[in-house]
């Protein structure tokens, strides 16, 4: 089906970023899918500085700066309060980084998905807490460097798996799960709007490359996020009320090619890379398997 990719900007130049930043292009893609009936709770995070300090701000829309662990509950809360002021209409949106979704958040985000309530979540997913120096979070992948996993003497990288934080929404029942990734963003946008049409919690997992935490240059940014998909490191899906559907990338590449590029992977060798390899194949034939199972 033709796709028109909104004109509308809702989110202005201005922000204080760093440059390449993929999460600004989550934002941006985001509210071109909601419009601007729209409210942001954001938690402790890059995005919590990236809007800019007051009484500047690069966002058109109405945002809440909420506790690191509690954007589920801030959610839940606002979405009450303006379907009590018969605003139903807006869009109730909570936004966070992979550390305040995976780990901190996770339970505030489960409780609100469980209650049922008509929300959206985004956890822009820069694989690390990168605002306070790029520590180790649960959705860090396996094999990558951080400061809190430096290389060392011991060959300290991450050694568990990314915690894929969209799995267990679908696990739990959730009836719009979907992950997306800022190079795509028609398929993007498309969830987000497919998210709006469907009644009751959404969760969304966009991938967003960080040139400062990955360690690559910032002109590449859009490119990572393509080499994610085109490798099946970050496979796209779209679970809709029990239908699953996986997208199949044009371009099938090796795991290397993206990790060769990102210097938090320097340091792997063939026998790493290789577990990386198989890891993916398993899980992209798990998520194939998944196309056809009814839940
Ligand atoms: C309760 C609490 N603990 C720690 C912090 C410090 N803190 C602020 S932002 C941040 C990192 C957030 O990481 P993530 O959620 O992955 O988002 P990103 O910074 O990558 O955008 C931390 C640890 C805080 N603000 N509140």
């Amino acid at each position: 089906m033709p796709f028109s990719l909104p004109r509308e900007e809702l989110m202005e130049p201005g922000h204080t970023a760093c440059h390449g930043c993929g999460a600004t292009l989550a934002m941006r893609y985001l509210l071109k899918g909601l419009g601007e009936k729209t409210v942001v709770s954001v938690p402790a995070s890059c995005w919590a500085v990236i809007p800019g300090a007051m009484p500047y701000r690069s966002l058109d829309v109405p945002m809440i700066y909420t506790p690191f662990a509690s954007t589920g509950a801030s959610i839940t809360g606002i979405r009450e309060s303006l379907d009590l002021q018969g605003k139903e209409d807006y869009s109730v949106v909570g936004f966070a980084g992979d550390g305040g979704t995976a780990d901190i958040g996770l339970q505030s985000l489960s409780g609100a998905m469980e209650r049922g309530h008509n929300v959206f979540y985004i956890m822009y997913d820069n694989e690390a807490y990168m605002n306070t120096g790029v520590q180790r979070s649960g959705s860090t992948p396996f094999g990558a460097t951080t400061t809190t996993t430096p290389l060392g003497k011991r060959r300290n990288f991450k050694k568990q798996e990314k915690k894929m934080v969209a799995d267990l929404m679908i696990a739990q029942g959730v009836p719009y799960v979907a992950t997306a990734t800022i190079a795509y963003p028609e398929d993007l946008i498309r969830k987000v709007r497919n998210a709006k049409e469907t009644e009751g919690p959404k969760f969304i997992q966009i991938l967003t490359p960080c040139p400062t935490g990955w360690y690559f240059s910032p002109d590449e940014t859009v490119e990572m996020s393509r080499l994610a998909v085109k490798t099946r490191i970050f496979p796209l899906y779209e679970y809709r009320n029990g239908m699953f559907k996986l997208t199949r990338p044009s371009e099938q590449l090796q795991v290397w090619e993206y990790l060769r590029k990102q210097n938090r992977f320097r340091h792997l060798n063939s026998t790493e890379t290789s577990m990386i390899q198989e890891a993916v194949e398993r899980r992209w034939s798990e998520l194939l398997s998944r196309e056809n199972r009814p839940r």
